[in-house]
Order: structure tokens, then sequence, then C-alpha cells
């Protein structure tokens, strides 16, 4: 039910223009909440690939390296809650550029919750930090106890902005919380990632566009959730009397092999006709599994994944099939 005009809510959203941001928009939007993207000027126009909800939502053009421009942006907007899910999310690239990641994923949060320390409102915060903190872990399934070891500079940034979250909370007595979420995937997935990548080239190859899916190890083993559902679990954790984090995944583990094996039959289609093995796609140390025990935000937050992982890849694939019917996605060369 939409809230009356003097109690609705305003959220911030860093990142909003995406995968999450846009399934977090439209879970606020059917809330009620004022949703506000901090998004820099410069990139105002990505507001468009929010797609329905684009004119549903507002754009505050702010970069998010600018600590007075946050720090105005939240004294003017006063949000009743941030989600602070901006990241350059695509794991690999951050060896490249392991300075600008760290400054882009801790800075962002360091800024953000100075921010709402000074200004000194009950905002609630929400940091999304990721099961890459785990690496290399030694037990599997991992909970809110599980030792981070991090293994590449995305993963380590996520676990200093995770921490600066925490000594907020300890020290300052802020209401933040970080949900360490597992792979969640949807059609609005980029097709640099595992599932994208696999959605939109068998629906190529069911319409006679590509031969072959080239892929990295088939043995490499994840959590894969519905990006949907994930955003459900941020919004709660922000819904409890006290701030706590949490563990959000499905809490099974599928191999890209079953991840392929699965998308092909969900286009009537036999995987081992298409798939080639590309070692130059393989990354370091994949013998980790990260698979969440989900127990806590169960149990606390009533929250639940609603999609099994093939209804996930079945929506996938239907949906990249409509698209290139109607000419609405490029396949990548
Ligand atoms: P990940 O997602 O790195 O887990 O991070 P990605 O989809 O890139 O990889 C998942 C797994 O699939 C293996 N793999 C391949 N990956 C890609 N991209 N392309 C391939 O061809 C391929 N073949 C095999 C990978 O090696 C890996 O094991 C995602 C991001 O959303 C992060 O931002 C987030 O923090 C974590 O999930 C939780």
């Amino acid at each position: 039910m939409e809230q009356s005009h003097s109690e609705r809510r305003t959220a911030l959203i860093t990142g909003i223009t995406g995968q999450d941001g846009y399934y977090l928009s439209q879970l606020l939007l059917s809330k009620g909440y004022r949703v506000v993207g901090l998004v820099p000027p410069e990139r105002r126009a990505s507001v468009a690939k929010l797609g329905d909800i684009a004119d549903r939502v507002e754009i505050y053009p702010v970069h998010l390296t600018d600590a007075s421009g946050l720090l105005a942006a939240v004294e003017q907007l006063r949000p009743d809650e941030i989600y602070n899910l901006a990241a350059p999310s695509f794991v690999p690239s951050s060896w490249d550029d392991p300075l600008g990641t760290l400054d882009l994923v801790t800075g962002t949060a360091t800024r953000l919750l100075a921010a709402v320390r000074q200004v000194g409102l009950k905002t609630r915060f929400y940091q999304a930090s990721s099961s890459e903190m785990f690496g290399a872990v030694d037990r599997s399934p991992q909970d809110e106890n599980t030792p981070f070891r991090p293994m590449n500079p995305y993963a380590a940034a996520k676990v200093h902005a995770h921490w600066t979250m925490v000594h907020h909370r300890q020290r300052y007595s802020l209401f933040a919380c970080s949900g360490i979420l597992y792979n969640h995937e949807s059609p609005l997935r980029p097709p640099n990632f595992v599932t994208r990548k696999v959605t939109l080239t068998v629906a190529a190859i069911k319409l006679g566009l590509r031969d072959r899916l080239p892929i990295g190890n088939l043995e490499a083993k994840r959590d894969w959730g519905y990006a949907g559902d994930h955003v459900e679990a941020m919004w709660r954790m922000l819904q409890t009397e006290t701030p706590e984090d949490y563990v959000i995944g499905t809490g099974h583990l599928h191999s890209v092999r079953d991840l392929v094996a699965t998308a092909f039959q969900c286009a009537d289609l036999d995987w081992e006709r298409y798939v080639s093995v590309d070692t130059a796609l393989f990354r370091p140390d994949e013998h980790f599994h990260l698979v969440a025990d989900p127990r806590k935000a169960h149990q606390n937050l009533g929250w639940q994944p609603t999609l099994t992982f093939e209804e996930l890849l079945g929506k996938m694939v239907r949906k990249d099939i409509e698209r290139l019917q109607s000419g609405s996605v490029e396949l990548p060369r």
C-alpha cells in the first residue's frame, strides 16, 4: 500500500542504475518511498537504464568521491534509509585498478557514513557486502561468523568497507548493517557475468544466431540466487529493531556445468553440442566453495528465496529469446 505524503519515507541509493538498483527501486516504490539515486553528473542520462521506473525515481547528481557533495546530499534529502550499492562489480577487473576499486567501494561507504554521522539524523544505512569477502574459505557453508580471507582487490575493498560500517555502528551507534550477498542474477545482469553470458548465448543458439558457447571453468561452483529476492533481504534488514549483518544466499551450490546444462535444457538444447572450454577464462583458486548458510536471515528476517535455480535460468533464457526476437538486445562479439 502507498504511504500518505506526510509519512513518505526517503531512500537514497548509490549504484541505482545497476541490476540491484533497479530491483531495489522497484521494491521501494511499491512501498511508497521517495527514491533518489546518487549519480555522477556526467552519467545522469544512464537513469534511462531503469526503463519502466526511470521517471518515478529522482536523480541527485554528485560524484561519489566528493565528500562535501555527499554531505550536502544527505543534509538536503534527509534520507530515512541509504543503500550503498555502488561498486565496480565485475571481480576480475579489480586487478586492473585496485586503487580505483578501493576508492569507489571503501571510500564511498566511508564518506556516506561520515555524512550520516555529521548530519545527525537517524538514517539507516545498508552496506552491500559480498560473499567474495570470505574468499579462501576453510568451511562451507559460510555464515555471519565465518572469517574473511579475501583473494582479490574487489573483495579486499569490500572487507574494508564492511569493517568501516561496523566501526560506525559500534563507535557512533549508527543503525548500519551489511548484507553479505552471494551471486544474484536476473535478466538485467550484464553479459560479462557467467549466468547472463550463458542465457544470452543459449537464446542466440536457439534462434540460429550463434553456434558455440566458449566458457571458463565448468567445475567452478557458486550459490546463485535471484536479484529480486536478494534486494528484499536488504530492505528487511533495515526494518529490524537492531542493526545486524546477514549472509544472504540460497544455500545451494551449483557448478558452472550445472548452470550450462540447465540453461540449455530450458531451450530444449543439448549443451554438450555447443559448449567449448576456454582455459583463458579460468580464474586462479576456483576450488573454494562459496555457499551461504542463510539460517539467520530465515529466522530473523523471515526471508526466503522465491525462485529456484531452474526457475531463475528459465526466466533469463525466455527473456533473452524475447529480446533477440524483438531486436532490443545486441549480441556481444
Ligand atoms: P563472480 O561472478 O565473480 O562470482 O562475482 P561471475 O558471474 O563473473 O563468475 C561466477 C563464476 O563463474 C566462473 N566462470 C565464468 N565467469 C564469467 N564471468 N565468464 C565465463 O565465461 C566463466 N566461466 C566460468 C567464474 O570463474 C566464477 O567462478 C559476482 C559479482 O556480482 C560480484 O560483484 C559479487 O560480489 C559476487 O558475485 C558475489
